[in-house]
């Protein structure tokens, strides 16, 4: 049988063969192209995504063993292990590390849950950030030093870090951070602060980090949106206007949902849950054609977006690898089947893989 050439490079890209370049090739020198992590990929127990990661990714973020309630368990024990663990096993494989993160409300130690005393917390608050800082200083290339402190009209937060040390917390982290990870760029990273209000309370905060005379060095977006739903234009005003108060944009935690949303808001508060219901998980024996051409359009439609900013984008991190890692699986709802990354469930690439690397090839 005679296969038309044309036909036969479709095969074989379809196949994921060497003829496609990869993520992080395809965008060499734009930015770079990242990936949330966690302990079995990076203890490499699954041969499939020990070969993947490494061929499409140079940057990782770990999706949780660096949150407070992992690495600090207790007041005066730190768990290090998987943190060194993912450090090593970036180095061996040339990828640069986003340490996630520093200070964030949720995922707390309990003993820190329960504190009450503001010195008590502050202690904690100096220690946590200048022990686990310094240690990773020259290790990992970045930290997102304070982790979703805004609410959505672009208030702060009220967390234990606002509620005991007051509204200069944010300053001093960063103040911290600088002096015990001199080597690290430090960065602040939420979700929705693409929205008007939100984005307004985030230029608000790293302008008050930058007059007090504290390092900033970029704010990550984190891109949990949902598929053919992408607020567009509140992202290119938003790569705009961050990147004008000279700091690095990211976009840090990117997938596209294709499920029904159960609420008329987009949120990643992982405190927030909603009630399973007919019609919410519709997908289970796999993604329709249309939902597959919807999600590839609309990541084509991003990375246009930013390859239109590349100058002023310096990392794209994809929220896991393939599908079936992914947290949208049960957020906001428990055990439904979502379709979020460019990867599918055995780790092949899908038509929005495909859509992302044309971008650069119209
Ligand atoms: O993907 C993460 C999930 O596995 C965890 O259970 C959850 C709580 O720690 O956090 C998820 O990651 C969040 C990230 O750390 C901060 N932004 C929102 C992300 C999705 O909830």
């Amino acid at each position: 049988m005679r296969i038309a050439l044309p036909a036969l490079i479709v095969l074989v890209s379809l196949h994921g063969s060497a003829q496609t370049p990869a993520l992080k090739e395809a965008f060499r020198g734009d930015f770079l192209i990242g990936a949330a992590i966690n302990t079995r990929q990076t203890e490499e127990k699954d041969t499939a995504a020990a070969r993947l990661i490494p061929r499409q990714f140079d940057a990782l973020t770990p999706e949780n063993i660096m949150k407070a309630e992992i690495m600090h368990p207790a007041w005066d024990r730190y768990n290090f292990d998987p943190a060194d663990k993912l450090v090593a096993y970036a180095q061996r494989n040339h990828i640069k590390v986003n340490a996630h993160n520093l200070i964030w409300h949720s995922q707390l130690p309990t003993f820190l849950r329960r504190m009450q005393d503001a010195d008590s917390v502050r202690a904690y608050f100096v220690n946590h950030i200048t022990t686990i800082a310094s240690r990773y200083d020259g290790q990992v290339y970045s930290w997102d030093v304070v982790n979703e402190a805004l609410n959505e009209d672009g208030t702060l937060r009220n967390s234990i870090f606002l509620k005991k040390l007051g509204p200069d917390y944010i300053v001093e982290a960063f103040r911290l951070a600088q002096k015990a990870a001199p080597h690290t760029r430090l960065y602040y990273n939420d979700y929705n602060i693409e929205q008007p209000k939100k984005r307004a309370g985030a230029i608000a905060l790293i302008k008050k980090i930058q007059a007090a005379g504290v390092r900033i060095d970029g704010v990550g977006i984190q891109g949990h949106w949902k598929s053919g739903n992408v607020p567009l234009a509140a992202i290119e005003a938003s790569i705009l206007e961050f990147s004008a108060l000279g700091v690095e944009v990211m976009f840090t935690e990117l997938d596209l949902s294709v499920l029904p949303n159960p609420w008329d808001h987009n949120t990643a508060d992982v405190g927030q849950v909603a009630a399973n219901r007919a019609g919410m998980n519709p997908y289970t024996n796999g993604l329709p054609d249309s939902a597959q051409d919807l999600l590839a359009s609309s990541y084509a439609d991003l990375f246009r977006l930013f390859l239109r900013h590349k100058g002023k984008i310096s990392r794209i991190t994809f929220w896991g690898i393939d599908d079936g890692m992914s947290w949208l699986n049960d957020f906001p709802i428990r055990g439904r089947t979502n379709y979020p990354l460019p990867f599918d469930r055995n780790y092949q690439p899908k038509k929005a893989y495909f859509a992302i690397i044309a971008t650069k090839n119209p």
